[in-house]
């Protein structure tokens, strides 16, 4: 076996082999000489060779936590699991269920300090941590080589800096794509299309809606069924018109008949057999070839294709489903034996099966990018590194109070793991559900970077307006916070995009070295300044709340605590932690803190006792990005603005007047 070392800063490249990956991200460093094994701050890493494939091992403490990976239906700490890398349609799936829709093999072990671990490989590798032997994370790769990386940053935030720092920094979402967004499995036809938007509008802002698999004629990619769509491009000005977006689905594979053009003039470019014919899979419209995205003439007419059918409709985003890529058979995808043409060689798709959406996200993001100024995809599937194209969503859960609870360690993980915009759909996919359900669905994630209510075909209808009238309520006043702290959301979105830092975090990404917080797995923080603590049981009016270290603002009931503490609370528990500055939406502010607050117009104030709450004279939030840099030691908060973002965004802000928050 043979190994080398290459380093830059706290990032270290190991190759095994020779090996050359599949997707590329052009980490150049320093030798470091060949050597067997190797100590990292988190424990020594060894190499062992066995039939099928290569095993890492890495040794593991009991006091360690390990936490990352990415979309796993499992809390946040994930040790004593066995994770598979294996880009899956579960077609619904409950807590431990494994694999899901993206692979991340990228995992943060924190001692003392804190350091990361990425195996960038596209085949299924599987990660042991802690089962099979108690005191080792066993990685087995099934190939003859492999690279990965090891970021020895000391803190969380650090290796996820160094992680996407490596794999690119996520894209920077328009600020309609952090608003309300509605969906269903489907909505049509265009009429039923206007009465939703319209009836939603009476109770609570809508950023954008979804248009699911229906709107094709007979499910084949970039056409519409005119009997249910007479006029694509009206209906979407009319939406626009309402201050909607208009988002379409679009799978992968297209269906294979003569005479579809769009199938046809991508022949030669499609994914083959062994014996180098077109493959073909059943998918919606019946057998389908699935563009090789691995070879740059599918990816030239992918692009040319997605141009046309954005322009000529207008739409604003795109939704990309089925993309593991998922197909009707036992194996539920592309047969192993498949080929693709990667970098000019043929590979077999199971060593290449984890970078097919990737590859799928980034030709449809290049496109879009031709013809909008700021391109939105929410997208199924996805690898380390999708970040810079994509948000992702987590696709088919349960209508069900444990899946509502699993929600937020699986977006909080995303975050983790290179990927701030996630969310889930908002009242649960499969199943009948309840109107309790629902509104609780709104409170857990009225702070999730992806905010979309969305519902399978044979499901209750979970739009706002027709909950009951208690339970409608609690819902949009759940938006109401959420478009409260979109400035907020924006700014740390923009965060996420120069830094790489998650919108919403785990407590421990705050307080690393607080033990408890890494059990926490129904609270998040908003940034590093707002804590939240939904409630997530039925029947329940109030729920305890953790508080680390430090001095915390309660917004339901203006109390200051002291934590670390346990706290009861009731309605959307919030807090705000000291030394903050949280901009709101009419320009209004929250400043919580001692010390000297410097806004991004220049106008500076003091607060010499706090809590306290502050309006600035002119908007924080001025057609630019609000971004608030947090320097807790001396107790002084500065905000300054990052320009360049464009203007048409201010007037979403505008209007109405000051009054005191209160989150019910
Ligand atoms: O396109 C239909 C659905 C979609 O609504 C859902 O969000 C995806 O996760 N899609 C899966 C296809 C299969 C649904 C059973």
């Amino acid at each position: 076996m043979q190994i080398s070392v290459t380093k830059r800063g706290g990032t270290s490249r190991i190759v095994v082999n020779g090996f050359i990956p599949v997707i590329d991200f052009g980490f150049k460093g320093r030798s470091v000489g060949l050597s067997e094994g190797m100590t990292t701050e988190c424990g020594v890493l060894s190499f062992e060779e066995n039939g099928a494939g290569i095993t890492v091992r890495k040794e593991l403490e009991h006091l360690e936590h390990v936490v990352g990976f990415g979309e796993k239906a499992f809390e946040l700490e994930r040790k004593r699991v066995i994770l598979r890398m294996w880009n899956n349609d579960p077609g619904g799936y409950r807590r431990g269920d494994d694999p899901l829709y993206a692979s991340i093999p990228f995992f943060i072990s924190v001692r003392d300090r804190a350091a990361g671990y990425f195996i960038n490989s596209v085949a299924s590798t599987t990660f042991d941590v802690g089962v099979s032997e108690y005191d080792s994370i066993l990685v087995r790769v099934p190939e003859k080589g492999l690279e990965m990386y090891v970021f020895e940053a000391g803190t969380v935030a650090g290796v996820v800096e160094q992680f996407t720092g490596l794999t690119g920094m996520p894209f920077m979402p328009p600020l309609w794509a952090l608003g309300h967004q509605v969906s269903r499995f489907s909505y049509y036809p265009e009429e039923s299309v206007m009465n939703i938007a319209g009836e939603y509008l009476k109770t609570v802002p809508v950023s954008a809606l979804y248009l699911d698999i229906d709107y094709m004629d007979g499910y084949k990619l970039f056409t519409w069924n005119s009997r249910i769509f007479g006029d694509p491009p009206r209906m979407i000005r009319e939406l626009h018109g309402m201050g909607i977006r208009t988002i379409a689905i679009m799978d992968p594979g297209l269906k294979a008949e003569q005479g579809y053009s769009n199938f046809e003039s991508g022949i030669g470019s499609y994914v083959e057999t062994a014996n180098r014919e077109l493959y073909l899979g059943k998918v919606w419209p019946g057998l389908c070839a699935f563009p090789d995205f691995f070879d740059g003439r599918a990816v030239d007419n992918w692009k040319f294709m997605i141009r046309k059918f954005i322009g000529e409709n207008g739409l604003d985003g795109l939704w990309l489903d089925m993309n593991e890529p998922s197909v009707f058979t036992e194996g539920k995808t592309i047969a192993s034996d498949a080929t693709h043409l990667v970098k000019g060689m043929r590979m077999r798709h199971d060593s290449v099966h984890n970078a097919y959406a990737y590859l799928e996200v980034r030709a449809t993001y290049e496109a879009m990018k031709d013809v909008l100024d700021e391109p939105f995809i929410l997208s199924r599937s996805g690898y380390a590194g999708i970040q810079k194209y994509a948000a992702l969503w987590t696709g088919d859960s349960v209508s069900s109070w444990d899946d509502l609870r699993l929600q937020i360690p699986m977006v909080l993980s995303l975050g983790i793991s290179g990927i701030p915009m996630a969310g889930c759909d908002v009242g649960g996919f499969i199943g009948r559900t309840e109107p309790e359900l629902i509104a609780r669905y709104y409170q857990m994630a009225a702070f999730f970077p992806v905010f979309r209510n969305h519902k399978a075909k044979d499901g209750n209808d979970q739009e706002i307006f027709m909950l009951p009238d208690r339970f409608s309520r609690m819902a949009a006043d759940a938006v109401a916070a959420r478009y409260e702290f979109m400035p907020f959301i924006y700014s740390l979105a923009h965060e996420a995009h120069v830094r790489g830092h998650p919108i919403v975090r785990p407590l421990f990404y705050e307080f690393q070295s607080d033990r408890a917080t890494y059990s926490i797995n129904d609270q998040y923080m908003l940034g590093t300044s707002v804590l939240y603590a939904p409630i997530l049981d039925r029947g329940a009016k109030e729920r305890d709340v953790y508080l680390p270290a430090g001095d915390w603002f309660s917004l339901g009931d203006g109390i200051e605590h002291r934590g670390p503490a346990w706290v009861s609370k009731d309605g959307m528990p919030a807090f705000v932690r000291k030394g903050s500055v949280i901009p709101l939406k009419d320009g209004r502010f929250i400043a919580y803190g001692k010390g000297k607050f410097t806004m991004f117009d220049g106008s500076e104030f003091t607060i010499s006792s706090g809590p306290d709450w502050f309006r600035s004279e002119r908007p924080v939030y001025k057609g630019s990005v609000v971004f608030l840099g947090v320097e807790r030691e001396k107790g002084e908060v500065e905000g300054r603005s990052v320009t360049g973002r464009s203007g048409r965004n201010r007037s979403e802000f505008a209007g109405r007047k000051f009054s005191h928050i209160r989150l019910r």
